[in-house]
């Protein structure tokens, strides 16, 4: 049997999963799901109505894109996406938290702001989620998607009054994308890590595919277009390791936005679920979203609700940390000094378990 990956090429998560299963030539059927799957299978076996999901060959459900990908590098040592060298191997998870959760605001925003993006969706939705009946119904389902979808808009933080701080915000970083594809093949070098499946999720199936941001932001670079068709066509590249913890010198200024916006954000997300932990019984999932967050970006303050899962997310960089050698976390100190990320080791996160969407205190 084949694994089966059930997702939209429309969803994030889903592009995530699919770039990583090319690249690591795992052989696997992709099925759009339908709403069937989507809302009896998926939700009975995961507890959710998400995607994307794949079904191993082995006949197990997997959710969550990291838990697949962690999974599936044990099953499929070839072609590793985690280097083993140590700076490189945190920042491949640090770029992989960063691409998962703090882009979903520009995703969101260059999707549903701009009307003419809707076609594509409505058409590839609604025939994906019934696919034998007419189309006045597919695009019933398809609207009522979309609305579930857009009601997430504002407590990602794309706000009206945010939006004008939000596009200058991506107008710059997509800048600093540009000039390192121009160099670089990938985020750390010359193959693929963590990192880019993480920030492939934003660029493939929504800025790269989307006709408003793949006309207006993703055309005008070259470079980038180029890294994201690289990423869903993949080369076969010799099964050789990362390249040792060198890094171009066109990562840094990203990394030091990774540590002075990104890092602002889960601070602020950790005070909340921290305050929550003395009352909270462990076991019991956390809210999905709490309060807001307030983070500094570019010349104004950027309003988010605090996601708890994000925490998730952070706590697989910190356990590659910790069991690092102690002169491994010597080198990635000396390293994060150089670009104000520090304080990512001191972070005092709660242990926390995922389930489905949520998390939960050990
Ligand atoms: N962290 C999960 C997120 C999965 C996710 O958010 N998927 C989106 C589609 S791209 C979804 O199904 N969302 C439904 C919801 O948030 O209720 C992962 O990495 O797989």
């Amino acid at each position: 049997m084949r694994a089966t990956l059930y997702g939209w090429h429309l969803s994030y998560f889903t592009g995530k999963v699919l770039c990583y299963l090319r690249y690591k030539q795992i052989p696997f059927d992709h099925q759009a799901v339908n709403l069937l799957t989507l809302a009896w299978r998926i939700k009975r076996r995961t507890g959710e109505l998400v995607m994307p999901v794949l079904v191993t060959a082995e006949g197990e459900w997997l959710q969550d894109s990291s838990h697949i990908i962690d999974r599936l590098e044990e099953a499929f040592p070839a072609r590793p996406v985690i280097p083993s060298t140590p700076v490189q191997r945190f920042l491949a998870y640090l770029l992989e938290a960063w691409g998962d959760e703090w882009w979903v605001p520009v995703a969101m925003h260059t999707r549903w702001t701009h009307a003419e993006n809707y076609a594509l969706f409505e058409r590839e939705a609604g025939a994906s989620l019934l696919p034998k009946s007419p189309a006045f119904l597919q695009r019933l389902a398809a609207a009522k998607v979309a609305k579930g979808l857009r009601s997430y808009l504002p407590a990602v933080g794309v706000r009206p009054e945010q939006f004008d701080l939000l596009d200058a915000w991506t107008v710059d970083m997509l800048d600093l994308l540009e000039r390192h594809f121009e160099q670089q093949q990938f985020l750390l070098g010359a193959r693929p890590s963590l990192g880019d499946f993480g920030l492939v999720g934003t660029m493939y199936g929504h800025l790269g595919r989307d006709p408003w941001p793949a006309r207006e932001l993703v055309g005008p670079r070259p470079h980038l277009r180029a890294w994201i068709d690289r990423m869903a066509s993949p080369q076969s590249l010799p099964d050789v390791g990362h390249d040792g913890d060198q890094l171009a010198p066109t990562l840094l200024p990203i990394l030091r936005k990774i540590c002075s916006e990104f890092l602002p954000l889960v601070e602020g997300i950790n005070q909340q679920v921290r305050a929550l932990l003395p009352q909270w019984p462990s076991g019991k999932v956390l809210p999905r979203r709490l309060a807001d967050v307030e983070v500094r970006l570019g010349n104004g303050v950027f309003r988010r609700a605090a996601l708890p899962y994000t925490l998730w997310m952070v706590q697989r960089a910190l356990d590659c940390y910790r069991v690092m050698t102690l002169d491994e976390q010597e080198k990635l100190r000396e390293f994060l000094a150089t670009v104000g990320g520090l304080s990512w080791l001191t972070l005092e996160l709660p242990r926390l378990q995922r389930r489905g969407l949520r998390v939960f205190f050990e």
